[in-house]
């Protein structure tokens, strides 16, 4: 399998993350978005959004960091990432969509005005940040894992922007129950970091 990757984006590494989670193995190929290789012919047939992550399985592309996790999820034998439980399946996907729009534009647009100097609207990031951080917050007071009693894709796909937040200047600190998570993940066998990741207590 190949994954069209860029190291320093969130989405990209919520895909790495979980391939070295659970072993599966993926080769990478980086997409120079210096050279804007992100428009390349060969990226906009994959995907016409002209994003990453993609994934190309054989004949099956799969785009979209969430839809990648189910579909690798998917293929594993250990049901535990993605349980065949229509209970937990709607309470994993609620996650998703929080990772593809809260956190989107929460953190992970602070940190694309702070760090790449994207035209974003900063007040706007902010807000959502300081709107999701305290449900998060209030949900992993009473569980250990964000849609199960064990980890699953939710927290893969919700945990890579966070880790990072501190890029955008939003401070996650403060955040006991989220930070005791983000040092639960971090401690998962086999677990690697993103780049420039905050430091968590082990
Ligand atoms: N919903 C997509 C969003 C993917 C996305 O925004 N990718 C960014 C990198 S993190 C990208 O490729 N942007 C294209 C660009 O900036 O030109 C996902 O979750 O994979």
């Amino acid at each position: 399998m190949k994954l069209y990757d860029l190291d320093v984006s969130g989405n990209c590494y919520k895909v790495r993350l979980f391939a070295a989670l659970t072993g599966i193995p993926v080769d990478l190929v980086p997409v120079d978005f210096s050279k804007g290789e992100q428009h390349s012919q060969l990226l906009t047939k994959l995907n016409p959004f002209q994003e990453v992550p993609v994934l190309v399985d054989g004949e099956t592309v799969i785009r979209d960091s969430q839809a990648i996790l189910v579909y690798l999820a998917c293929s594993l034998s250990d049901q535990r990432w993605w349980p065949d439980d229509r209970r937990v399946q709607a309470d994993i996907v609620g996650w998703l969509s929080v990772a593809a729009c809260e956190i989107r534009n929460g953190p992970n647009a602070a940190r694309l005005i702070r760090k790449f100097g994207a035209d974003l609207d900063m007040e706007a990031a902010l807000h959502w940040s300081n709107r999701i951080l305290p449900i998060l917050n209030k949900h992993l007071e009473s569980q250990e894992w964000l849609a199960s009693s064990h980890p699953t894709i939710a927290d893969c796909a919700v945990f890579p922007y966070l880790s990072v937040a501190h890029e955008g200047s939003v401070d996650v600190t403060p955040y006991i129950a989220l930070m005791a998570w983000m040092a639960r993940v971090s401690r998962l066998p086999n677990f690697i970091p993103m780049p420039d990741m905050l430091t968590l207590p082990q």
